[in-house]
């Protein structure tokens, strides 16, 4: 695994965060070192797809990166579902392109096909959907387009199917909010990052990722009609929610 140093040297400039290809071949070490609790957020992944995932039915797993997600949910979910893994990041999707290709090749028997879409995820037609996954996705949205785009993701979603929600999320109390931010900073020191570090990748992704309320993301799933909406897991400023249909 490649280490993740984009923001080591001081930069003149910092400019705005993007998925390019510097960015997907440190990605792993990247994600494992600065979001906490990532590898909780798998494991239901995980769980969710072998609960929910339907014969004859779709899957989706919307900013799927390299896959992390897609491959759980492969393994997990019935063999004849058909996975739909979608990413805006062509360096994303090309290097995912080969590990399911490889995958299929070294096991071409039970394992659920995969569709990979390198696709705006507000493009995308959601239909048929038994599971549906957005890791640390729709923190990326701009606000605006939030609540349209998961009311159409609903639509296309089958009664008493799912919706796995992880974000980073912000804290009206500004104290709170400070000490969240705090704790998260240690914890990428903890794991080999400089201030220096912390500090760039901080300003390059500020306008990009925009927290929002645990509040706000539950009153909004309540909203567009999700009859259970549960907050499963929260480490920091990060946190995820199951809301089923
Ligand atoms: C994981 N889920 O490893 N359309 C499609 N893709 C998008 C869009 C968009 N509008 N905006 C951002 N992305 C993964 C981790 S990373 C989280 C998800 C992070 C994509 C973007 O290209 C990137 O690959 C992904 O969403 C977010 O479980 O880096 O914090």
């Amino acid at each position: 695994m490649s280490k993740d140093r984009i923001y080591s040297a001081p930069l003149e400039r910092v400019g705005e965060f993007e998925f390019d290809d510097s960015v997907a071949d440190v990605f792993p070490d990247m994600i494992r070192r600065s979001v906490p609790g990532y590898s909780s957020m798998l494991s239901m992944i995980a769980q969710c797809a072998s609960m929910y995932a339907k014969p004859h039915t779709n899957i989706y797993d919307l900013g799927c990166s390299l896959g992390a997600g897609t491959l759980l949910i492969r393994e997990n979910a019935v063999s004849d579902s058909t996975i739909h893994a979608v990413d805006n990041s062509s360096a994303m999707i090309t290097r995912l392109q080969e590990i399911v290709t490889n995958q299929s090749t070294k096991r071409p028997d039970a394992l659920p096909e995969v569709n990979l879409h390198l696709a705006d995820i507000r493009h995308i037609e959601v239909s048929n959907a038994s599971f549906v996954v957005l890791n640390l996705t729709l923190q990326f949205l701009a606000p605006q387009d939030r609540t349209p785009f998961l009311k159409s993701v609903a639509g296309g979603m089958l009664d008493g199917s799912a919706l796995l929600l992880s974000e980073k999320v912000c804290f009206e109390d500004a104290e709170q909010q400070n000490l969240m931010t705090d704790l998260h900073h240690n914890f990428k020191r903890a794991h080999g990052y400089s201030d220096l570090e912390i500090a760039q990748k901080r300003t390059a992704i500020e306008n990009r990722l925009i927290p929002e309320t645990m509040e706000a993301h539950v009153a909004r799933l309540k909203a567009i009609g999700f009859k259970t909406v549960a907050p499963w897991f929260q480490c920091f400023n990060f946190a995820s929610i199951l809301a089923v249909k």
